[in-house]
């Protein structure tokens, strides 16, 4: 029997490609909640300006549905997989991606897919694109594979979370003929129109393929100046009432900024230059959304205050239009986060900030390259919670450096936090990114790889394996950087911190 809160039954649309495409652009699960396809929405607005013959099809919003009717309409619940095992009843939980690195829940999955493979088969668009993430990447590859044993001459591009670099996406040209790198309202529709007339462009700017001349210099990717120029995504190729999740719940999604103004933290490998929108043009974006009946609004900004006058100018903007929105957005601890500009925020509507703090001592925040100190910490995090603004704070442990009595002051300084955090987040060990300060710099960073150094990065081009590298003085490698993390965990679980139910129940 149907659960009291399920949105269903709901009209899912079938799947089906139109015939004579120059172009299928394609979301493959999982993309996690499910959100609006952000990023996809910006490409779809891309491909209106070329004039080419294309589709965009959410293969991830079908299955997503598909799966939840049929669990709840069903009383399929919980599915047990092939080898007896029950899968997580909310496989697009963001918290936990493991769900989908599965073969038994891509088998799962695989007949919705396969009805989308024969329906390429069948109406042969001259090129495929795909949205790659971590979570997608080798359900890709499976789906390439498939189509190409029937048609051949199909081409198929990548871009997406995947391609941020030249580094991380070279690998990805042993399945794709394309990939786009990064942004691609510079890039794509020159590419597009150049393969809707049958050509096979080679050295592309911004992006790479297999018909690049052999040496070629990397290829820069070449992110959009004026992010006004290209509007917003509105997902005309459906009905944005499918954007929900099983109980009816939904956020639409926004970017004021791309980019980050600070790109100085040491781990991170999101370099893109601070870009910013208009205020006035954000809010007008907020205004449509809610004219269409969503209140949440998630902000997927990597820098929201990058510029924080912009983002004052918006909130200024959206409580002069009276709009009744609930926002959420990810906020970089910085001076100019006073007492006053968190109220301005939450009279706005921003109910829930996600801090990446990150480094939880003086020195861890040197180490890390955070630009700030605890002191900011505190203040950030004890004026945003007394504003009435929700605080998630976030830690990475076991950076370079690190010494144990960073790891004993980590935890004095989350207990002297504890009324001012309603959620930790992500407290997780340092991951080596490629593009990131410390993948480039390792010898300044003391970190040394087991193994040869090359082929591990010809295997994991896009995050290297915790147990094959490590750091020196002190000495640090993967069993010393998650036993800090559960050591961390466990007193901050004793001494009552917050934790998001995912990281509690590992204890
Ligand atoms: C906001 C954000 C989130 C939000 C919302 C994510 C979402 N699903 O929308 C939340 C907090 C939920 C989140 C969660 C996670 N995130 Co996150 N997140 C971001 C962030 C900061 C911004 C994404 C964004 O909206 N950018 C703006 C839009 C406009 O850009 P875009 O989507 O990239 O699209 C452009 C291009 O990529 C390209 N493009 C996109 N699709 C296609 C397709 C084709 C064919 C072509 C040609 C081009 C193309 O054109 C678009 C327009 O220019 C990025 C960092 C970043 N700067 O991108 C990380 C990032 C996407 N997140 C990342 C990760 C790892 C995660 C998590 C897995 C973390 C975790 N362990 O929990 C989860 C799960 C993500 C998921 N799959 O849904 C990684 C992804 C790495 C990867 N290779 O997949 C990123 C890149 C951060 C990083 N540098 O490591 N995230
Ligand atoms: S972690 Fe955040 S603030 Fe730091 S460089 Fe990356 S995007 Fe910028």
């Amino acid at each position: 029997m149907a659960k009291e809160t399920s949105i269903y039954p709901l009209n899912i649309p079938a799947i089906e490609v139109n015939e004579d495409l120059d172009f299928l652009l394609l979301e493959l699960p999982p993309r996690f909640k499910p959100l609006l396809p952000h990023g996809l929405g910006y490409v779809n607005n891309i491909l209106k300006s070329t004039g080419i013959s294309f589709q965009t099809l959410d293969v991830n919003i079908i299955c997503y549905h598909r799966y939840h009717s049929k669990r709840l309409l069903v009383g399929n619940n919980p599915v047990i997989l092939s080898n007896s095992i029950k899968m997580r009843e909310e496989p697009w939980d963001e918290s936990d991606t493991s769900e989908w690195h599965k073969e038994e829940v891509v088998d799962y999955f695989w007949p919705h897919l396969e009805e989308v493979i024969q329906e390429i088969i069948k109406k042969r668009p001259k090129s495929v694109g795909i949205s790659s993430n971590c979570n997608n990447r080798f359900i890709a590859f499976k789906f390439i594979n498939a189509i190409r044993e029937s048609v051949p001459e199909i081409l198929f591009i990548a871009g997406g979370y995947d391609c941020i670099h030249n580094e991380n996406s070279k690998h990805l040209l042993h399945f794709y003929d394309y990939v786009v790198i990064g942004e691609a309202e510079m890039t794509l529709p020159f590419l597009v129109t150049a393969l809707a007339q049958n050509e096979k462009p080679k050295d592309v700017p911004g992006v790479i393929s297999r018909f690049d001349t052999p040496g070629r210099a990397a290829a820069i990717p070449l992110p959009p100046h004026d992010l006004d120029l290209y509007g917003f995504p509105q997902y005309e190729w459906l009905d944005t009432e499918l954007y929900r999740n099983f109980t009816g719940e939904r956020h639409a999604v926004i970017s004021s900024s791309r980019g980050c103004n600070w790109r100085r933290c040491r781990y991170c490998n999101d370099k893109l230059i601070f870009r910013k929108r208009s205020p006035a043009k954000v809010a007008a974006e907020i205004e449509f959304w809610v004219k269409k009946g969503f209140r949440l609004i998630q902000f997927n900004d990597s820098d929201i205050n990058g510029d924080y006058t912009a983002l004052y100018e918006l909130c200024s903007e959206i409580i002069k239009r009276k709009l009744n929105v609930k926002l959420l957005g990810q906020q970089r601890v910085d001076k100019h986060n006073t007492r006053e500009f968190f109220q301005h925020l939450a009279k706005a509507g921003f109910f829930h900030l996600s801090f990446g703090v990150d480094g939880w001592s003086d020195h861890i925040l040197r180490l890390q390259g955070k630009g700030y100190n605890m002191k900011q910490v505190f203040q950030n995090l004890r004026d945003c919670y007394e504003s009435g603004i929700h605080v998630i704070a976030s830690a990475v442990v076991g950076v370079p450096g690190e010494t144990d009595d960073d790891v004993a002051e980590t935890i004095a300084n989350f207990i002297k936090c504890k009324n001012y955090i309603t959620l930790i987040g992500t407290l997780r060990p340092l991951e080596l990114l490629p593009g990131s300060i410390y993948f480039q710099n390792q010898a300044k960073y003391k970190i040394s790889f087991l193994g040869d150094k090359e082929q591990i990065i010809r295997d994991y081009p896009i995050n290297i394996p915790n147990d094959l590298w490590f750091s020196e003085e002190p000495y640090i490698d993967k069993k010393i950087r998650f036993e800090r993390v559960d050591h961390i965990t466990r007193v901050l679980l004793e001494n009552g911190l917050p934790f998001s139910h995912f990281l509690k129940s590992n204890f």
